[in-house]
């Protein structure tokens, strides 16, 4: 677990969200993507070495929506950057912590991505990541 790579916001509206943290961070997003394999659009913000992702829901089913419902918009999940995602996923599977899928998945923004379940974590979704 190298470093945090982002925190990942779920919001309502992209385009309201990205002006908003556009004028927070007096800062552009540099990238917007559509995950459609997690039912997600996506809008990439640094702040001097840190990264924010904004997530909006393309779909009623989509775990960004289903959080919203439950909890409202704020943040979703927390991602570490990882240099090798199998191993640490077999780690962490030996350590008793509950992965939500066997195998990694392609993610937002090139990289390898596996999610950890919140109620194994303290009620926060923690993401691992790995580049592409
Ligand atoms: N952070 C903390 N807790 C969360 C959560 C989150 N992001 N999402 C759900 N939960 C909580 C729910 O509030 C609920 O808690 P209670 O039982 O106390 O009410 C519990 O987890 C529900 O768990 P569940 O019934 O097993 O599952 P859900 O249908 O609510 O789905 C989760 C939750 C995490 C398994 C699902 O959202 C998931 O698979 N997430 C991983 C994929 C994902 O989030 N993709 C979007 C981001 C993609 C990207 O970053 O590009």
């Amino acid at each position: 677990m190298e470093k945090i790579e982002h925190l990942g916001i779920a919001v309502r509206d992209l385009e309201k969200a990205k002006t908003l943290y556009s004028s927070l961070l007096n800062t552009g997003c540099y990238k917007e993507e559509e995950v459609k394999s997690q039912g997600v659009t996506t809008a990439f913000f640094k702040s001097g070495p840190n990264k924010i992702e904004l997530l909006a829901a393309t779909n009623d089913s989509s775990p960004i929506a289903k959080f919203i419902e439950k909890k409202g918009e704020g943040i979703h999940h927390v991602a570490f950057a990882v240099d090798d995602i199998r191993s640490e996923m077999k780690r962490l599977a030996q350590d008793g912590f509950v992965l939500l899928n066997e195998e990694p998945q392609i993610g937002a923004d090139n990289k390898l991505i596996c999610f950890l379940h919140p109620k194994s974590t303290h009620g926060v979704l923690i993401e691992l990541c790995q580049d592409i």
